[in-house]
């Protein structure tokens, strides 16, 4: 029977959670990147085989990249952008060499995920990761004042957003620009208030077609140096599954995988399936989705998130929230057996939980929180493999 690898994402020797601690969750694998090497340039052999060794040395499997960054100048087919996908074919290259076959990227202009509160204290005493709409709405129309933002909301969604900024304090202020442009983990960007508008103003004649279509140029480029290296890539969705901030975004459905898929159907362009990003959106059938792309999912973030009708959401335990787990996990399998491979799945983050509320963790990639995801979804994923297998 074929099941899940079980990885982890591990953010390099400056981690909190050591590689020793992912051993003991229990994970096989290890989801990585070489954070220090900017954007754009190319990851040596010599430096993929450094952090290979390093990983291998606690007795565990660097299976997945997450992720060679893709620059700016790519998304937007600016300044040096051929070089970049140059580069970039070349990292690919120098992965496969080092024996390293998936490699996960996204295409979300300017962020990649985008959080409003990363300290939601939930009825447990543990802390969530939030999206809250009116935050974010002030952070836009007060904050980062962009031209013309008001258009893109509801008259109520402005009053409500108004409200909420004339309660915050000068604190809560600095905080909501930190968590929402400072960088999350993984996200290689950072901005000054600034430097963001300067960067949004690159998009000004960048509507969605143009966006899917700078994707589809670039992976025309590099699919063929996968295929003849055997490297899977996979594709992130958008976190949120919409355009926000005036921004295109073009892999928030099920239509726009499809989309990619009939402009370039070779092999190596496939889909990492987050449930958390994608299971925003009520639309997204994620089952479904699992089953019908099945032969292009080759990466699985396992997440879940609970929303309410103001659009907001925060991250739930990961059997619970609006994510039907049990249905995505029995998809899953049934991929898996039809396939006759293991594909790797990560908890994708975890509540900050237990000890780890004592300690400065990377939002989201706290140790307990995760270890928890985990254990649910390997007992959720043999109580099904047994019962149904
Ligand atoms: C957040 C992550 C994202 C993801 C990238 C993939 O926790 O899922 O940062 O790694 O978007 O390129």
């Amino acid at each position: 029977m074929y099941l899940c690898e079980q990885t982890w994402r591990w953010y390099g020797p400056n981690d909190p959670v050591s590689l020793w601690d992912i051993r003991q969750a229990g994970a096989t694998g290890v989801v990585n990147a070489l954070h220090h090497i900017p954007n754009g340039e190319v990851w040596t052999i010599e430096e993929i085989m450094k952090r290979k060794q390093l990983i291998e040395s606690a007795g565990l499997t660097w299976s997945v990249v997450e992720s060679v960054p893709v620059h700016e100048h790519i998304k937007t087919q600016t300044g040096n952008f051929r070089q970049y996908i140059e580069n970039y074919k070349e990292s690919i290259r120098n992965l496969a060499k080092c024996g390293i076959m998936i490699v996960t990227y996204n295409f979300m202009p300017v962020l990649d995920w985008t959080r409003t509160n990363l300290a939601y204290t939930l009825p447990d005493g543990s802390k969530a990761l939030r999206f809250e709409k009116a935050a974010f709405i002030a952070f836009d129309l007060f904050i980062l004042k962009r031209p013309n933002a008001e258009k893109s909301y509801t008259t109520q969604e402005i009053a409500k957003a108004k409200t909420r900024f004339e309660e915050m304090s000068e604190e809560d202020k600095k905080l909501l620009v930190k968590n929402m442009i400072a960088g999350l983990p993984g996200s290689e960007e950072s901005f000054t208030v600034a430097q963001f508008q300067e960067a949004l103003d690159r998009y000004a004649d960048i509507d969605a077609e143009k966006l899917r279509a700078n994707l589809i140029f670039f992976l025309k480029e590099i699919t063929p140096v996968a295929d003849e290296m055997c490297v899977s890539l996979v594709i992130h969705p958008d976190d949120p599954p919409y355009s926000i901030l005036g921004l295109p975004r073009i892999m928030s459905t099920e239509e726009d995988f499809s989309k990619l898929i009939e402009a370039v159907p070779n092999p190596s362009n496939g889909l990492c399936l987050c449930t958390g990003s994608l299971g925003v959106s009520a639309q997204n059938d994620l089952p479904g989705m699992m089953e019908r792309f099945g032969d292009r999912i080759n990466f699985v973030h396992l997440r879940s998130t609970q929303r309410d009708e103001e659009g907001n959401f925060y991250e739930a335990n990961h059997l619970e929230g609006d994510v039907d787990m049990y249905s995505v996990m029995k998809s899953l399998l049934k991929v898996q057996q039809r396939r006759h491979v293991s594909i790797p799945i990560r908890p994708d983050h975890g509540h900050q939980m237990i000890d780890d509320l004592k300690k400065k963790t990377n939002p989201g990639y706290s140790c307990l929180g995760r270890l928890r995801g985990l254990a649910e979804l390997r007992g959720l994923e043999m109580g099904i493999a047994k019962s149904i297998f």
